[in-house]
């Protein structure tokens, strides 16, 4: 556009925008009217589970009745937290909050408190010897003949814990009158790993940034990290790690640790210590040392004045969490020495201030070209028994990396000396990212309950984990964390179930997929079975929908490089084989499978006896591994009575059919649900079942390449050609390393 004709435009624009700036006003007018009662309605998630909405009027009274007055001490942080908790939880809920009192005079007072901080319960002398030091009890009982209910515990965490337990109980509609509940957690480190990077970028995440703001702490503390404790704190983590497990070292200096020092501030009332990732080789980048080599004593001596300066700024700091000689980190073995020595010397330097090591289990070579499966096993269990007592060996619930699914990691059982800490992702890396529905519990579920037989039957992974299996005091669960500085924290709404499933697991690892997603519906959606019902049924298939959609039988491993987004079975190539999709189907003219049977790489060795006979026999390895373990025919007969071949197409199918199902049901739902929420869970499914149906395609394009069949009967043909889906490029995709 010519400059002429750009000032006779804006002539006539000038009258335009008087105009439209009238009518801005009046429309800003009518929002300012309209906005506050509309926000008060808003659902964008945000709220996550603690919505406390109001119940039924029904339910109200009965809450009412139960709660009407409250006696709870203020006096520390965490009673201060606890009492704003239930007044707040109560009062919407209920519909109006309890009147505060000291006495018990009347029915229907709730005490929450220890013996120490209330008087009231000083005098009941309940036995609570059991309860440890993050355990409580709900309790309905009479005191000076009147009703009441007590939260109590030997710590104000406790009680806390036990406030958001009542809580859980009345959002979600259940009676609250004859309570006798008693929970203590049964594994004690129960903690997120954010793979944030300081500059706010988030790997593997799919939230947006990173909620810490590094730049403007510790000035300014959001009051994001307040909700953040308080969402943890209900479903009981009592950790955080802030940083990524690639990380840089500058997460060391005197800068950054004084704003991890004001982080700790305003989560340490929520019982959530605070961590950080520890780059092995951060004596060298920010302290001028030669060398990292755990043996030298001028590290070792670093490190200790490293952990004395972090304590002193936070003086109930958790530990380190390290990712060692692990995808071009630094580690102890660049000076040859061994995991063992590495983890040590940093246990070390914490163990006078109590603090522990959680050192990653997730290692494979650059140089050792063996089966990448077997190479956390090859380089750990030779050291069972070498790490100190304050060290946890962190493991991913499966020996590749997060996929779908996975058989449980060999290490669980293999190390018995060992405390080791299970290693879960929340973040949907291989799970379709943000917009796929999965609900990951029965996924978490399906590794704890996996049968190590490391001591005989029902040596669970559950069982190693939380130490009962060996007797192990130390314990722990770690949860890739998916938050980020979205609205609704997780980038979906369903997400969020992901983090409250994997705290509730963390505090129980024998708790039950079903129960949790039941719990988390009611609190996060509605107590109406109506929606209850078809909303937990959809959850729960949903895990298997996206295995059989993008990796079924067994087949993992095969997205898109780097960004890991979307099917790439193609990829090849590339600086290491153990990166491509090629290395892991081994699709030829014959079958399709890695054989880690006795025939091939043998990882099946790595199991107990009892599971490796299982696993390595193609007759009796369960179907859903059959294709990790072996190299099949195209024509094997599976159960089902079809042909291999023909079982990929069926399943691939019945994932995208999953997904649509999953959106009939949601669609039904209109009406039941607030419209924001319900149109963008709406979106997102339709979102997956475009891309269930994208890897469905690709797939069997692909694969049929090598198998040479038709498909069959029934089944549509890809719309596009192999090529096509080959040529699609994702340079932006969320989430990549970087
Ligand atoms: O899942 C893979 C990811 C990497 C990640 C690595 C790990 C943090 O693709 O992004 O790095 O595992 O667990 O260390």
């Amino acid at each position: 556009m010519a400059i002429g004709q750009y000032g006779q435009v804006a002539g006539v624009a000038a009258r335009g925008v008087a105009r439209r700036v009238r009518a801005v006003a009046v429309l800003l007018l009518a929002l300012w009217v309209w906005l506050p009662a509309a926000t008060a309605r808003a659902e964008d998630g945000h709220d996550l589970w603690l919505r406390y909405r109001a119940l039924p009027a029904a339910q109200a009274d009965a809450g009412r009745a139960v709660a009407a007055a409250l006696a709870a001490p203020d006096a520390s942080p965490t009673q201060a937290a606890t009492r704003e908790e239930l007044l707040r939880g109560l009062g919407g809920l209920f519909g109006g909050a309890p009147a505060m009192t000291a006495r018990i005079d009347r029915d229907g007072v709730l005490v929450a408190g220890t013996p120490a901080s209330s008087p009231v319960l000083a005098k009941l002398g309940l036995d609570l010897s059991a309860l440890g030091d993050e355990g409580y009890l709900v309790r309905s009982l009479r005191i000076d003949g009147h009703a009441a209910t007590v939260i109590a515990a030997n710590s104000d965490i406790g009680v806390l814990y036990g406030a958001f337990h009542f809580l859980r109980l009345a959002q979600s509609g259940q009676s609250l009158s004859g309570l006798d509940v008693r929970e203590t957690p049964k594994v004690k480190v129960r903690v997120l790993n954010h793979w944030d990077n300081l500059d706010r970028y988030v790997e593997r995440g799919y939230a947006g940034q990173s909620i810490w703001d590094w730049h403007k702490l510790p000035g300014w503390l959001d009051p994001r990290y307040t909700d953040y404790a308080r969402a943890n704190a209900s479903i009981g983590i009592n950790g955080t790690v802030l940083n990524n497990v690639n990380t840089s070292a500058q997460m060391l200096t005197p800068q950054y640790l004084e704003k991890a020092r004001a982080l700790a501030g305003v989560l340490r009332p929520y019982g959530l210590k605070v961590y950080l990732s520890a780059r092995f080789s951060a004596p060298i980048e920010i302290g001028g040392l030669q060398t990292a080599d755990p043996l030298d004593p001028a590290v070792r001596r670093w490190w200790q004045a490293k952990a004395d300066e972090i304590y002193r700024a936070i003086p109930d700091f958790g530990g380190f969490l390290v990712k060692a000689n692990s995808e071009g980190q630094p580690g102890p073995q660049d000076y040859g020495r061994s995991h063992a020595d590495g983890a040590n010397m940093l246990a070390e330097a914490l163990a006078p201030h109590g603090g522990i090591v959680m050192w990653r289990a997730f290692v494979y070579s650059h140089e050792e070209p063996d089966d990448r499966a077997k190479q956390a096993y090859s380089e750990f269990v030779p050291y069972d028994g070498r790490f100190a007592a304050n060290v946890l060996v962190q493991v991913k619930n499966g020996a590749i990396d997060f996929q779908p699914r996975e058989p449980f990691h060999p290490l669980f059982g293999a190390m018995p000396k060992t405390p080791l800490m299970m290693e879960f992702q929340i973040t949907k890396e291989y799970l379709g990212f943000a917009t796929h529905l999965a609900y990951l519990a029965p996924m978490y579920q399906e590794a704890l309950q996996a049968d190590t037989h490391a001591r005989g039957p029902g040596s669970t992974v559950a069982r190693v984990v939380d130490g009962s299996l060996e007797g192990h005091a130390l314990t722990g669960m770690a949860g890739v964390a998916n938050i980020g500085s979205d609205r609704n924290w997780s980038g979906s709404q369903f997400d969020q179930a992901n983090w409250y499933a994997f705290g509730r697991l963390a505090w129980d690892p024998h708790a039950d997929a079903a129960q949790i997603a039941r719990d988390w519906t009611r609190m996060t959606f509605s107590t109406d079975p109506a929606v209850v019902t078809p909303i937990v049924d959809m959850m729960m298939g949903s895990r298997e929908a996206v295995v059989d959609y993008m990796t079924p039988l067994g087949l993992h491993h095969l997205m898109g490089r780097g960004h890991h987004y979307g099917p790439a079975p193609w990829v090849e190539g590339g600086p290491r084989a153990d990166w491509t999709s090629v290395y892991y189907h081994r699709a030829d003219a014959r079958g399709i499978g890695f054989d880690r049977s006795a025939s091939g790489s043998n990882a099946v060795a790595q199991y107990a006896p009892a599971v490796a006979a299982q696993f390595g026999d193609i007759a009796t390895v369960p179907e859903p591994f059959l294709l990790w373990f072996h190299h099949v025919p195209w024509d094997h007969r599976m159960a089902s009575g079809r042909i291999l071949w023909d079982e990929l197409v069926h399943r691939y199918g019945r994932g995208v059919d999953y997904v649509a199902s999953m959106r009939r049901t949601w669609a039904g739902l209109a009406g039941r649900i607030d419209a924001e929420r319900h149109a963008e869970v709406a979106a997102f499914l339709a979102i997956q079942e475009q891309e269930a149906q994208w890897w469905r395609d690709a797939s069997i394009a692909y694969f049929q390449t090598f198998s040479k069949r038709p498909l069959p009967k029934g089944e549509k043909l890809p719309p596009h050609p192999l090529a096509y889906y080959q040529s699609l490029q994702f340079p932006f995709a969320p989430g990549d390393g970087k």
